[in-house]
């Protein structure tokens, strides 16, 4: 498709790229910020937490962007992004997460880098919390198994928004909540083991998150009005390992247990599948008639992050566990797969993109997607890059099916493609794990002087951006 061509992309489609405080920031004891999960959990997240913040923790310095914020942003806004996907580090404000005023200094940081991106127009879409639960939350009251963390969590969200008023529009309350079954500290801040926390605890705690986020929706209507709340799930479209009506019924289970959280975020209650489940699974959940109510306030777009599909079936024999984003699945034998094993799957874009648009006919925002490889620093023209065609092969071919999607009806408000700068992955804690447009010299053994290179998917990024997505093919 050449750039004359007509786009399906409506105009106005906001473009751009995601990150996460505890991924970038780095600066984890400055400026008044208090310890997170993150700051203990140096090698991924399914190894165990450390006790204090060690030196291997390539999290604690991130990729600097505490100090390289306004470099970061020009390169951005070079890209012509007009929208830049950040967390707010919750310890950075409230530095125990309980505490009863903001961290001054903390608020100061998100001003700086709100204003760097005003200047050159791009919007901020800030997730209030990103696996980052203040360290002291944990420690003290189990995470998000303990109601008080809805106080608390109310209050620093109607900080942050009487704050940035007038700077952010659209705000994400929780990245990827369903995941908060798969990896409670990670996501829920739950100190208690995955294998000793009863499904009675593990589901409460969803629920205690569901009515923070609910709240937090309305105390934002509230206080800033036009705001644009956003739930974020992880995307994982399931299909049956055979066309045995066994495997489709073990489908629309697993679809069920990552729908719910959705399910909730839009409807504003639980589906009668849901509790069901807790029925018949010895579940007992505490849920008010106020937590009810609170509930009823329903998001205005649901976000999600998509990296691949898997497969399930009912056949115990067959069901093996592949690589994949927190959760994985029944690997497909189609499809291939990344160096991580996450397989690789755009068409699986399009269907996510229908399947959610058709169940909530809510406006659409996809704020990660994106290729973990191991790039090679080359010399070309004299300059350091990466020559990553296959990030752009990768990047271009589900951009193709987001387009495909938007024929199709579907109302999508924008695309941040996961780091859109080098950072440390989430899973392995790893700096080799790269998704960037932009390299950063920085090493897993810590080694690496921070220096920014832009790779070839800079450019090609920057003429998608400019062609509105003329130029994809
Ligand atoms: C998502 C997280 C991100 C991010 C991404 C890529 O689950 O929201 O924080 O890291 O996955 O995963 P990884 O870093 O493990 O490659």
């Amino acid at each position: 498709m050449s750039e004359t061509t007509t786009t399906p992309f409506p105009q106005g489609f906001l473009w751009g790229g995601a990150t996460a405080a505890n991924q970038i920031e780095g600066g984890y004891a400055e400026g008044g910020k208090g310890l997170s999960i993150q700051d203990v959990m140096p090698h991924g997240i399914m190894s165990p937490r450390t006790d204090v913040p060690t030196p291997d923790n390539l999290k604690l310095e991130g990729i600097d962007f505490f100090h390289r914020y306004a470099e970061d942003i020009a390169l951005f806004a070079e890209m012509g992004f007009s929208v830049f996907r950040v967390s707010i580090a919750w310890s950075r404000i409230f530095p125990n997460g309980d505490d009863a005023e903001p961290n001054e200094e903390g608020l100061a940081f998100y001003d700086r880098v709100f204003d760097e991106c005003a200047k050159y127009g791009i919007e901020p879409l800030v997730t209030l919390s990103h696996y980052e639960t203040p360290l002291h939350l944990t420690e003290k009251y189990n995470g998000w198994v303990s109601r008080e963390l809805i106080g608390f969590y109310e209050r620093y969200a109607r900080t942050v928004f009487e704050r940035y008023r007038g700077k952010v529009t659209y705000w994400l309350t929780f990245n990827e909540i369903n995941s908060v079954l798969h990896a409670p500290l990670l996501s829920g801040g739950i100190n208690t083991p995955k294998e000793q926390l009863s499904k009675s605890d593990l589901f409460q705690a969803a629920h205690h998150e569901l009515v923070a986020s609910a709240s937090a929706t309305r105390i934002a209507h509230e206080v800033l009005p036009g705001a644009q709340v956003g739930c974020m799930v992880i995307a994982m479209p399931i299909y049956p390992l055979t066309p045995s009506p066994d495997d489709a019924l073990a489908v629309l289970e697993a679809d069920h247990a990552n729908l719910m959280f959705s399910d909730v975020h839009t409807r504003g209650a639980y589906p009668g599948y849901a509790l069901r489940y807790f029925r018949e699974h010895g579940v007992e959940l505490n849920i008010t008639e106020e937590d009810r109510e609170i509930l009823a306030n329903t998001v205005d777009f649901v976000s999600f992050s998509y990296y691949m599909s898997v497969c399930e079936t009912a056949d115990p024999a067959r069901k093996v566990a592949g690589e994949g984003n927190i959760m994985g699945g029944v690997p497909n034998p189609t499809l291939p797969a990344s160096e991580w094993g996450w397989q690789i799957d755009p068409a699986g874009l399009r269907i996510v993109l229908n399947q959610f648009w058709d169940r909530w006919q809510k406006p659409l925002f996809i704020v990660e997607n994106g290729l973990g490889a191991k790039d090679q620093l080359v010399e070309v023209d004299g300059e350091l890059t990466v020559l990553d065609d296959y990030r752009t092969a990768y990047l271009n071919d589900h951009l193709v099916q987001v387009g495909e999607a938007i024929q199709d009806g579907v109302q999508v408000l924008g695309y941040t493609s996961w780091g859109p700068i080098d950072l440390v992955s989430a899973s392995t804690a790893q700096m080799s794990k790269r998704y960037g447009f932009i390299y950063v010299d920085r090493n897993d053994d810590g080694t690496g002087t921070f220096a920014r290179y832009r790779k070839k998917s800079f450019g090609w990024y920057a003429d998608v951006i400019r062609s509105n997505g003329a130029s994809l093919s």
